[in-house]
């Protein structure tokens, strides 16, 4: 089937031994003006979600570039996928001292 393939390769599942297997879901919780926890470890291929608790609308911007979640407003939620293993610096646009990190270590069979 080339379109799954296809498919498979666009969401860099091809670097996952499994792709069958469900993507891990992480949370970070935005309250208080503070992601939490500040350090997030996650494997390369998570989903990590980020939902706002606070009335205050914040964004999470990653230093890099890497990616950029639209506004959030109070109980909103945003994911992002990342594949590729590294340090994720990321802070909040609107309020840029509140910052976290996302550490993405790299999945079991890519040594
Ligand atoms: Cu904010």
């Amino acid at each position: 089937m080339p379109a799954a393939v296809a498919a498979a390769v666009l969401l860099g599942a091809a670097a996952v031994p499994n792709a069958a297997t469900a993507t891990t879901v992480q949370t970070v919780e935005i309250s208080g003006f503070a992601f939490n926890p500040a350090v997030l470890n996650v494997t390369a291929g998570d989903t990590i979600r980020f939902v706002n608790h606070d009335q205050e609308a914040h964004t999470v911007v990653a230093q890099s570039g890497a990616f950029t979640s639209s506004g959030l407003d109070t109980n909103d939620q945003w994911t992002v996928r990342i594949t590729k293993p590294g340090k994720y610096p990321y802070f909040c646009s609107l309020h840029p001292y509140m910052k976290g990190t996302i550490v993405v270590r790299a999945a079991r069979g890519m040594h």
